[in-house]
C-alpha cells in the first residue's frame, strides 16, 4: 500500500474533508507510486484560511527579526536535508538530482536572505515640509496570502513566495502543483520543525480548479501569488481584479539565445544545451529560440546537433543522466502537437519523437528536438511549448535579432553571446525582457536579485531580491506633528512665500 499524505492545517496534519485522494507517480517510472495525496475541497480551504486568519494577529506582531530567525533555522534544516529532499523532488518531478539539488539550494539561499531581511525591512524617514513635524514610512503586513505553485521548481518557487510573505508578517495557505505535492509536504515539515507557530503556514493539496479556485476566490485572502501558465494567470487576474486583491503573476516565456558571429562558440553551445534541454525544457526561463548570425549558422547547428545527440536521457536519480522525462502524458501530447505544427512550418533537424529504449519505456521521455529554418512570427517561434524543443532562427544584424527577440507576447529572459561590449549594452537596453544575460544562458537567476518578466510573462511584480518584500507588505506613512498648533500642508508654508 502506498502512503497516504495529509494536509497541514492549524499546526496539524489532517485528512481532507472529502476523504478523496489522487495518485502521485514518478514520471520516469510510471509503476512507481509515490503516494496518495488529498483531493481537498473548498471546505478544507475554508479551514486553512480560518487558521491563517486566527494566527495573523500574533504573527504579524512578532518582531520581524524573530520571524527571520525562524527562516534562518529553515535554511539550516534544508541544508541538512538537502540530498534527501532533492531525491524526493527528482522522484516526483523528473529532473536530474544535480538539478533538484540546485532547486534546494535556491530555497536555502532564499531562506537565509529572508532571515537577514527580517533585520532590515527598511522604511524611510523623510523631511517634512513643515516645521516641528516628522514624516516616515514602515512596512506593514497585509494578511493571509494564497500561494499557488508549479511543478518545475517544486521547492524553490514555494520558498520564493512563502519566505518573504512570512518575514513580512503575513500568514499563508499554499497549494502546490498536483504533480509535486511531496516536495512541498517536506518543506512544510521543515517549517514545522523550525518552530513556525500554529496556523502561520497551511498546506492544502488538491486540483487547481478545486483548491486553487477556492483560494483565489476566498474573501479572506487579500493577496494571491501564482506561477504557471498565462492562460490560468488571466483567469486568476479577472477574479482578483473583481475582488480587489493584490496579485503577483509569473507566467510564460519564449526566451531567446542570440549568438553573434564574434562569440565564443563553444561557450554558446554549452549555454544553449543547458538552456534548452536542462529540466527537459520545462522552465519559464528555458531557451526555446536560438537566433544565429548568418556567418556561423550552419557550423553552429552542426556542432550543436552533435552535442545534443549525445545527451543521456533517463531517470534523474541514475548516474550520468542529463535529461529527465516530461511531467505527464498531457505534456507529452502537447509537445507532439507542436512537432506536427513545426513540421508544417520549418525543418525538423533532429528528434521529434517520444524517446524509447532501455529505462525509458515506463516514463514520459521525449527526444531533444531541434527545428531549423524557423520563421519569426510562426507558431513555433512565438508559442510556449514547455518541452525539449528548440527553434533555430537565422538573422543578419543585431538589430534584426533584437526585433525578432521582441516579437513575442512574452518577455521573461534573453541571452546574448558576443565579445563586443557595445552589442552587450545594446542588448541590456533594447531586449524587452525582465532579465538579460550576456555570455550566459537564459537560465540562472540568483535568489537575491529580482526575478520576473515584462509583457504577458507577468503583471509588473518581481519575485526574489528586495522587490518581493514590497509585494508582501503595505507601505504605511506616519506623520507626527509636535508643533502644538494646526499646520496645514501645502497652505501655511506658502502663504508668505513667493511660490
Ligand atoms: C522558472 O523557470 O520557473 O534562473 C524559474 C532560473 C531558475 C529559476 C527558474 N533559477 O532559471
Amino acid at each position: 500500500m502506498a502512503d497516504s499524505f495529509k494536509n497541514f492545517i492549524d499546526g496539524a496534519w489532517v485528512e481532507p474533508s472529502t476523504g478523496q485522494y489522487f495518485e502521485n507517480r514518478n514520471p520516469a517510472r510510471r509503476s512507481d507510486l509515490i503516494g496518495n495525496f488529498p483531493r481537498s475541497s473548498r471546505e478544507d480551504v475554508d479551514r486553512a484560511v480560518a487558521a491563517a486568519k486566527a494566527a495573523f494577529p500574533d504573527w504579524s506582531r512578532t518582531p520581524a527579526p524573530a520571524r527571520g530567525d525562524i527562516l534562518r533555522r529553515v535554511g539550516d534544516l534544508l541544508t541538512a536535508r538537502k540530498d534527501e529532499i532533492a531525491r524526493a523532488a527528482t522522484r516526483e518531478m523528473g529532473k536530474t538530482l544535480q538539478e533538484t539539488r540546485g532547486d534546494l539550494q535556491e530555497g536555502i539561499d532564499t531562506a537565509y536572505y529572508a532571515g537577514v531581511e527580517g533585520r532590515r525591512l527598511f522604511g524611510q524617514t523623510v523631511p517634512s515640509e513643515l516645521r516641528n513635524k516628522w514624516a516616515m514610512t514602515y512596512r506593514r503586513p497585509i494578511g493571509v496570502c494564497g500561494l499557488i505553485t508549479p511543478f518545475n521548481f517544486p521547492l524553490a518557487i514555494p520558498t520564493w513566495k512563502m519566505f518573504p510573505a512570512l518575514v513580512c508578517g503575513n500568514t499563508v495557505v499554499i497549494k502546490p502543483a498536483e504533480d509535486t505535492p511531496h516536495t512541498v509536504a517536506l518543506l512544510v515539515e521543515v517549517l514545522e520543525e523550525a518552530g513556525i507557530p500554529r496556523g502561520v503556514v497551511n498546506l492544502v493539496h488538491g486540483l487547481g480548479e478545486e483548491v486553487g479556485a477556492a483560494i483565489v476566490e476566498h474573501p479572506d485572502i487579500p493577496v494571491i501569488s501564482f506561477t504557471g501558465s498565462t492562460e490560468t494567470g488571466s483567469i486568476i487576474a479577472q477574479t482578483c481584479g473583481r475582488m480587489h486583491k493584490r496579485l503577483s503573476l509569473e507566467m510564460g516565456g519564449k526566451n531567446a539565445q542570440i549568438v553573434l558571429a564574434d562569440a565564443d562558440l563553444d561557450l554558446a553551445i554549452d549555454g544553449v544545451l543547458w538552456g534548452a534541454f536542462g529540466t527537459t525544457g520545462q522552465r519559464c526561463t528555458a531557451t526555446s529560440r536560438l537566433l544565429l548570425q548568418d556567418e556561423i549558422h550552419d557550423e553552429f547547428v552542426a556542432r550543436l546537433m552533435e552535442r545534443a545527440r549525445g545527451l543521456k536521457l533517463g531517470y534523474g536519480l541514475e548516474k550520468d543522466v542529463e535529461v529527465g522525462p516530461l511531467i505527464h502524458e498531457a505534456s507529452l501530447q502537447k509537445v507532439e502537437e507542436y512537432i506536427e505544427i513545426g513540421k508544417g512550418e520549418a525543418t525538423l533537424a533532429m528528434g521529434g519523437e517520444r524517446a524509447t529504449g532501455e529505462g525509458l519505456d515506463d516514463g514520459y521521455f521525449f527526444q531533444p528536438t531541434i527545428f531549423t529554418d524557423v520563421k519569426p512570427g510562426s507558431r513555433l517561434a512565438t508559442e510556449e511549448i514547455f518541452g525539449p524543443v528548440l527553434s533555430v532562427i537565422r538573422f543578419k544584424e543585431l538589430d534584426e535579432a533584437i526585433r525578432i527577440n521582441n516579437e513575442v507576447k512574452y518577455g521573461l529572459s534573453s541571452s546574448l553571446y558576443t565579445r563586443d561590449a557595445v552589442a552587450s549594452f545594446r542588448a541590456f537596453q533594447d531586449l524587452d525582457n525582465g532579465i538579460t544575460y550576456v555570455n550566459a544562458p537564459t537560465i540562472g537567476a540568483e535568489a537575491h536579485l529580482p526575478f520576473g518578466g515584462v509583457k504577458q510573462t507577468g503583471n509588473g511584480h518581481r519575485e526574489g531580491g528586495w522587490e518581493v518584500y514590497e509585494f508582501y507588505s503595505e507601505t504605511k506613512v506616519c506623520y507626527l506633528d509636535y508643533s502644538g498648533k494646526l499646520q496645514r500642508a501645502q497652505i501655511d508654508n506658502y502663504e508668505a512665500s513667493p511660490y
